[in-house]
């Protein structure tokens, strides 16, 4: 199984959700300007969609989309921790989780990062964001992680969004539960691991 990433983007999840899961992976990176993986593949003609993160089968198939990669890699993971298993009690929490910090989180710091958006445009991601995050501040609780003691796939894209926030001027001080668990995140050798091998600081 083959990974390609950006460098920092969100397909860090799955980085780290791999490494988490115990797997055997190789992992590519993606040059953002010539869409060139450091396999040599033209990232487009492997997934027309244009980003990360991607998984590539050893039977050619190729799997897109957040959502349906990191539900699939928590499916992975022999101790199940990850993430429960399709059908199993707590899975359509764990989607409803991945669905929240895809389309609600990520989706409203992906106009922090476009040179193109506007002054209102990025004031209006930001006052969303601080809705989403206050959402999480208030449901994480005392639990270590989203859904209790287990690290899971939806903690991995979670930590993902959250280490963008220095870079565009996003400030969680506010949620000091949310920042907590960003140091937990963060201090996990798995996170650790997969910066280092992306050439992130650690
Ligand atoms: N709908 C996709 C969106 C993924 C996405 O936004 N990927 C970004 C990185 S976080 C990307 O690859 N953007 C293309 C680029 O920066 O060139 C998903 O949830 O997987």
């Amino acid at each position: 199984m083959k990974l390609y990433y950006l460098k920092g983007a969100c397909s860090l999840a799955t980085y780290i959700s791999l490494i988490e899961a115990g797997q055997e992976f190789e992992a590519y990176g993606i040059d953002r300007a010539t869409k060139k993986a450091a396999d040599g593949k033209d990232f487009n003609t492997l997934n027309p969609k244009g980003y990360a993160p991607a998984l590539l089968f050893d039977n050619g198939e190729v799997l897109t989309e957040n959502i349906a990669v990191l539900s699939f890699v928590a499916s992975l993971d022999p101790d199940g921790k990850l993430g429960p298993a399709p059908g199993k009690p707590g899975y359509y929490r764990l989607l409803e989780w991945l669905g929240y910090i895809n389309s609600e989180v990520h989706k409203n710091f992906s106009p922090l990062f476009n040179p193109a958006a506007t002054d209102d445009m990025r004031a209006t991601a930001k006052a969303n964001l601080a809705k989403r995050l206050g959402y999480i501040e208030e449901r994480l609780g005392d639990k270590p992680y989203l859904t209790g003691d287990n690290f899971t796939v939806a903690d991995a894209y979670l930590y993902v969004t959250l280490s963008w926030r220095d870079h565009v001027g996003v400030d969680i001080s506010a949620f000091p539960k949310l920042a907590a668990f960003y140091e937990r995140a963060r201090a996990r050798p798995s996170v650790q691991q997969a910066r280092e091998r992306e050439g992130l600081p650690l």
